[in-house]
């Protein structure tokens, strides 16, 4: 920075030797009158003096050079100039302040840092703070207004939620479909067990997943012991011929084989299995321990599929439920059940929108 001292008869004429030597980004840091000669300060000449400076070596005469206007003529121009270095002042006080208050802003926000310590992607964090007063602004009794007001937003993203509904006449069909040990079958049992026994529904239970003889054994032993019929698919037409044998039962839960979302060809045959019958419901599995860009990558790849509702399972796991906030964000989706555990049949329960958006604000 350039500071220099100038000195002159009357104010205009101070200016255009700032204007002059320092240019029209110069700033005025210091204006003051004094007297010079006469005796003992009387009787003197007044004077003024202007400190100014200038920020940067660029904005000097040489590049700024404006033609010298001579004070006689020029009183206006040179209050102009007055005023345009002020303003160029002030203008540089806002934008200092801005800046401070603009990074104050993304580093103070309390609420802002609760969501990304919870896995939601920054974006979509900074929306759901828009707009929401300072917590800190807020004074008594109303203090938790504001976090209450971010959870009515993130559970408006959670409210469409559906469970299985076999209280309509006929047989419901419902598919799990999802990558390799998300907890489908595991799920399977939950739900079976869950119409079966609590409910009393007739219940019939089909495995598509052949590709592993422990899966099988996994799904037989949970049939037994829930005491509901078990059917082994190898093809579309056998699941087709499953579902017609089984459509004197309230509900026929299909488990399917684990698929990874970069295999196109393992999706491309379960979407041919399922589209034996358009009345099959799918639930695409999610694991709540999924990060985020894999579960997106799951869902566009499992969209093939077309699957109808999302079941996030290992809720119990997860240190935070992010993935669950992103993804509905971006796919609004209807949630069918959350699973917060291993054991069957206790733990599952239907999604509630208002439960999760507290457990996504929970840390
Ligand atoms: N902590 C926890 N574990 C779970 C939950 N659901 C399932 N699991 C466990 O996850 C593991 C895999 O479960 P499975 O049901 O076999 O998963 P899957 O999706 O059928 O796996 P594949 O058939 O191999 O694709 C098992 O150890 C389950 O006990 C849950 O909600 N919480
Ligand atoms: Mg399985």
């Amino acid at each position: 920075m350039k500071v220099k001292l100038f000195t002159a008869q009357n104010m205009a004429e101070a200016m255009i030797q700032v204007k002059q030597d320092l240019g029209r980004e110069a700033v005025i840091l210091h204006t003051r009158r004094f007297r010079k000669g006469g005796i003992m300060g009387f009787f003197g000449k007044e004077m003024v003096e202007v400190m100014a400076a200038v920020d940067s070596p660029a904005a000097t005469p040489a590049e700024t050079k404006v033609p010298v206007v001579m004070p006689a003529i020029a009183s206006d121009d040179t209050q102009i100039t007055a005023l345009q270095l002020e303003m160029s002042n002030m203008r540089k006080m806002m934008e200092q302040m801005l800046c401070k208050l603009s990074k104050g802003d993304k580093q103070s926000s309390p609420l802002m840092d609760l969501l990304i310590k919870n896995d939601i992607e920054p974006a979509i964090a900074a929306n759901l703070v828009k707009g929401l007063p300072d917590e800190k602004s807020i004074v008594g009794s109303d203090q938790g207004i504001v976090h209450k007001l971010l959870l009515d937003r993130i559970s408006n993203y959670l409210r469409k939620v559906d469970g299985i509904d076999v209280t309509s006449a006929g047989c419901k069909a419902v598919a799990l479909i999802g990558p390799t040990g998300v907890g489908k079958t595991t799920t399977i049992a939950k739900l079976a067990a869950n119409f079966a026994l609590k409910e009393g529904y007739k219940v019939a239970l089909v495995t598509a997943d052949t590709y592993r003889i422990a899966a099988v054994e996994q799904l037989k032993i949970y049939g037994d012991i829930i005491g509901v019929p078990i059917e082994i698919v190898y093809s579309p037409d056998e699941l087709k011929a499953a579902l017609y044998r089984h459509n004197d039962k309230n509900l026929i839960l299909i488990d399917t084989a684990g698929r990874s979302p970069s295999n196109q060809y393992q999706l491309a045959e379960l979407q041919a299995l399922l589209s034996v019958d358009p009345y099959i419901e799918t639930h695409l599995v999610l694991s709540t321990t999924t990060k985020y860009k894999d579960a997106l990558e799951i869902v566009n790849k499992f969209s093939i599929c077309s699957p109808q509702k999302f079941l996030f399972t290992k809720v119990d796991e997860a240190s935070n439920l992010g993935t669950i906030l992103n993804l509905l964000y971006h796919f609004p989706a209807t949630l069918s059940y959350v699973t917060t555990g291993q054991s069957v049949p206790d733990d599952i329960e239907l999604a509630n929108s208002n439960k999760l958006a507290n457990m996504i604000l929970r840390n």
